[in-house]
């Protein structure tokens, strides 16, 4: 059986408390192994270490030099690909397929998308005009923002951390990570690779627990934090944004969605079908962006429920090694019951139950996991629960609509602004709907095609800041004004 500890100035650790939690395997339920969880001192030390390790050969370093090492970390993770790969299908059961993909490589790529941003992105400069005649010359400068709190979830935990700790490092500063409780294993398994690399002691450190009264509210409170930068749900975010109010800490908060998908009778609908099938099932829903309220115009509703259905009915439930296998089981039993009171609530709110709804039998062997059904449905009111609140599971509600006003406003209709896809093959049309949408992030005829250096982030309650590109080096970067008198 496994231990997880704490990576902590460089080295791994169990708590002083010796307090551990279990991680099982969502497939089988099976015990991966046990967690340290951490307390205040194990906190504590996490942020001295990382504080101090500000100064030091890290702080030491120039640019170049901090992005040569960040880029062995790459190429090492690539070089332990396969143990990352079981790492990060142990703890969420998500097929080999979809992480060997998109988590994996991603987890990689992170650690180099920001050189070359930090490399040629100028600060500004401006010179002043003074009574003397002789003027003043005005020049940004960029320094780290210091002790950097990592706070992520479980559905793409080496892709989604990394996505934070790849550009603070790069930009100079030091990180405390807290993944989630569900997924401690790749988290982990970094701090190996960092110190394989060669990174020094502290400016990467990994702290287990839980969130609130926890490791995750603990080092969100830590005052010798400097900036939070959080994904998560948008009531978590929240929290965090109350504990770095106190110190004025900024924070960086990519949160919950309920991401509408808008399918004109003019598209393609192979594309349209493909990729609804990927928006609302990959990763058995568990993913931000995903889609789950689809509006399709009347004239293709019939033809479009249809297919969806049966691509549905395509999809290989099984073992995250099978080659031949598309779809995995959800995170947890605890997610599982969450995502099965919405399935019900459904029924009760007067749904339509195209496919699934339920719990599939996958024989004895895997009973025990959190298995649940793909599922569409059609019917619900506007104001459905369902149709309103997050699920994060693989679950979508079809509407047919008859405008393109009508179906703007019934896209925006929601408190929520993360993503949205727009499936058209009028490209007036597509610009003109996706300037309209209250997202901060559209795709048309595609979705999570990723470019990172393009903005990312979300609106209304999916967020606050963005990430990516320039926007991270804002983010983990202090801007300082010099003004030198000629
Ligand atoms: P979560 O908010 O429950 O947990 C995220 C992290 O926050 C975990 O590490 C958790 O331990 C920690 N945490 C929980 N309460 C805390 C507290 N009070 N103080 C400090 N830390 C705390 O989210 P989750 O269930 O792990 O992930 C699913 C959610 O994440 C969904 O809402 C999904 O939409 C969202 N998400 C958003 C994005 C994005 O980019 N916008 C990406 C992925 C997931
Ligand atoms: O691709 C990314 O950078 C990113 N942050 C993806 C988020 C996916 C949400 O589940």
């Amino acid at each position: 059986m496994k231990q997880f500890n704490h990576f902590i100035n460089g080295e791994f650790s169990a708590s002083s408390s010796q307090v551990v939690f279990e991680n099982r395997c969502p497939v089988d339920n099976h015990l991966i192994g046990q967690v340290a969880e951490a307390g205040q001192p194990e906190v504590n030390a996490a942020v001295a270490a990382a504080k101090a390790a500000l100064l030091g050969p890290w702080g030491d370093m120039t640019q170049a030099q901090r992005i040569q090492l960040l880029d062995r970390v790459a190429e090492r993770i690539n070089e332990r690909f396969d143990e990352f790969l079981q790492a990060e299908c142990l703890d969420t059961g998500k097929p080999h397929k979809i992480a060997s993909h998109i988590d994996i490589p991603r987890g990689a790529a992170n650690f180099k998308a920001f050189s070359e941003t930090l490399a040629n992105h100028p600060t500004e400069s401006f010179k002043l005009d003074t009574p003397d005649g002789k003027g003043a010359l005005n020049y940004g400068h960029r320094s780290p923002k210091g002790v950097i709190a990592v706070i992520s979830p479980w559905n793409l935990p080496l892709l989604l951390m990394t996505w934070k700790v790849g550009p603070a490092l790069a930009c100079g500063n030091t990180v405390v990570v807290k993944p989630s409780e569900e997924t401690p294993a790749t988290a982990t398994l970094l701090g190996e690779v960092m110190q394989e690399c060669g990174v020094p002691a502290g400016v990467y450190n990994v702290v287990h627990g839980f969130g609130p009264n926890s490791a995750g509210a603990m080092l969100s409170g830590h005052p010798d934090v400097d900036a939070i930068t959080f994904t998560g749900e948008t009531r978590t975010g929240e929290a965090i944004m109350r504990s770095a109010a106190v110190g004025l800490r900024n924070v960086s908060l990519e949160c919950g969605g309920k991401n509408p998908s808008l399918v004109f009778a003019d598209c393609d609908l192979d594309k349209a079908i493909e990729g609804t099938m990927r928006s609302a099932f990959v990763n058995c829903g568990q993913v931000c962006l995903g889609t789950e309220r689809v509006y399709v115009e009347r004239p293709i509703f019939e033809q479009f429920v249809q297919r969806l259905k049966e691509g549905v009915e395509q999809l290989k439930l099984g073992r995250p090694e099978d080659p031949s296998v598309d779809f995995g089981p959800l995170v947890s039993h605890k997610h599982r019951d969450k995502v099965l009171s919405y399935y019900q609530l459904a029924k009760q709110e007067g749904a339509t139950v195209v496919i699934g709804g339920g719990v599939p039998d996958m024989g004895a062997e895997l009973n025990d996991g959190a298995w649940i059904e793909p599922t569409i449905w059609t019917g619900l009111n506007d104001d459905a629960r369902v149709v309103n609140e997050e699920i994060f599971g693989p679950c979508c509600h079809i509407r047919p609509f008859d405008s393109e006003t009508e179906v703007i406003a019934l896209a925006n209709n929601t408190r929520y602004g993360l993503s949205a896809t727009i499936w058209t093959e009028n490209s007036s049309r597509a610009c003109r709907v996706a300037e309209a949408m209250e997202a901060g992030i559209v795709w048309v005829n595609s979705w999570f095609l990723r470019d990172l250096r393009t903005a990312f982030g979300g609106a209304k309650e999916s967020g606050i800041g963005r990430e990516g590109g320039v926007h991270s080096l804002e983010f983990y970067t202090e801007i300082k004004n010099i003004c030198i008198k000629l």
